[in-house]
């Protein structure tokens, strides 16, 4: 893969007298100049509100915003630009869905599945959802290797489940879902499939029409684009039925002192002044990710998988979960050592420049199912390097040579 580090200028920083070690990618990752140039741009000269100007500016703006929606809808491969609709990030586009589309699609008595290693995110929506209508809510379990197989999905479908919601890919175990067949098994029973793409979108090639999902969501800042910003997808047909989530300004058709009715699909959906340069800036990110090649990141971050579960494994009395298998997983691992607080070991790699994640990372259900305290993670993307892995793996050693 070319050398995409110089594109990243915060990479250049010190930090506690070392050079950056940048290891926490799942919570958000660094952004190209690319990306930033393209927001200051935008602000430096084309700064203007989005659907409702007639001047030049008030022109551009709605190009540039539109424009960026063509790029995200082809690089996900949707049907079409009306199916993407911008939100503030994966959080704001599950809850969309658990506000809008269940209370309009299920009832007393149905059962919406999601799977033991979601997110918060993909767990709490749903429980609110649930409990406002008297549905019920189930899971799905993981295997010995922190996987979901379809096997395990087949046992807990039934004809009360009407929707399945489940990560592409897990942010504590880096497991990848097979979302292909459990689409195929859902749609053969007539359950929807919503997709909670946070850590799947930075890292493999996603195609929503081959994937055969309903919805499909995802954050601008995990893929290299701006905070803020963030997508859900779903199919036309879907969206032309769906309530929208917030009422107001730029998102109607007619207003009268009475009632209202909605202008076409997305703009029904972004009501209020949109977040533009989030926008303009996560099309900047796409199209970076496509020149580089997903298929080229996805082949880099298997081989410092590769590289690093061997050097994991050499650690006495590590702890690693999810799967055993580098191509099983995205690009992170976490891991823990009993009697050491993951943050104690985080601490002691801060102070040598290396940033990763201690702690629940928002699944606190795995992480008890589990029986595990907490774990330390260790996420990677493009610009990382097994020099940088190196150094983490002598951090670490050195950290538990501190805390033992
Ligand atoms: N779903 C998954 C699987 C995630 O990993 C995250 C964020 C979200 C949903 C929520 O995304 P947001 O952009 O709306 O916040 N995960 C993490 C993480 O692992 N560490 O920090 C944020």
């Amino acid at each position: 893969m070319k050398d995409v580090r110089k594109d990243f200028p915060i990479l250049n920083r010190t930090v506690n007298g070392s050079p950056l070690i940048y290891l926490d990618n799942a919570a958000t990752s660094q952004k190209p100049k690319e990306v930033v140039d393209k927001i200051v741009e935008y602000y430096y000269k084309y700064n203007s509100n989005v659907h409702r100007g007639i001047h030049t500016l008030s022109e551009e703006s709605t190009e540039m915003y539109e424009g960026a929606r063509k790029l995200i809808s082809d690089f996900i491969g949707a049907d079409n630009p009306r199916e993407i609709l911008f939100t503030k990030g994966t959080t704001e586009s599950l809850n969309r869905i658990a506000e809008r589309w269940v209370p309009a699609n299920l009832k007393r008595g149905d059962v919406i599945l999601l799977s033991d290693l979601e997110h918060h995110s993909n767990i709490i929506p749903w429980q609110k959802a649930a409990e406002r209508i008297g549905a019920e809510i189930n899971y799905i379990n993981t295997d010995d290797n922190g996987e979901i197989t379809i096997e395990e999905v087949k046992k807990m479908i039934s004809d009360k489940v009407k929707l399945i919601s489940i990560s592409h890919a897990s942010n504590v175990l880096g497991t990848i879902v097979p979302i292909k067949e459990i689409c195929k098994l859902a749609h053969d029973k007539g359950i929807y499939v919503c997709v909670d793409g946070a850590q799947a979108a930075p890292h493999l090639k996603i195609n929503v029409q081959s994937l055969g999902c309903d919805f499909y969501a995802f954050s601008s800042h995990k893929m290299l684009g701006p905070m803020g910003v963030g997508v859900l997808w779903a199919k036309e047909k879907i969206l032309k039925e769906l309530e929208p989530y917030e009422y107001g300004g730029g998102m109607i058709d007619e207003v009268s002192f009475k009632n209202a009715a909605w202008a076409e699909i997305p703009i029904r959906f972004e009501a209020g002044t949109p977040n533009v340069s989030g926008a303009v800036g996560l099309g900047a990110a796409v199209t970076y990710l496509s020149n580089i090649g997903m298929d080229n990141i996805r082949n880099h971050e298997i081989e410092l998988s590769k590289y690093l579960l061997e050097g994991l494994k050499e650690i006495k009395g590590i702890n690693i979960i999810g799967p055993r298998e580098a191509d099983k997983r995205t690009g992170l691992i976490s891991f823990y050592f009993l009697n050491i607080h993951s943050h104690d070991i985080a601490s002691v790699l801060n102070t040598l420049g290396i940033a990763v994640r201690s702690g629940y990372h928002c699944a606190m259900p795995l992480h008890n199912k589990l029986n595990i305290p907490s774990t330390v993670r260790v996420s990677y993307y493009l610009y990382n390097t097994k020099e940088e892995l190196n150094t983490l793996l002598n951090g670490i050693k050195k950290a538990l040579d501190i805390l033992s």
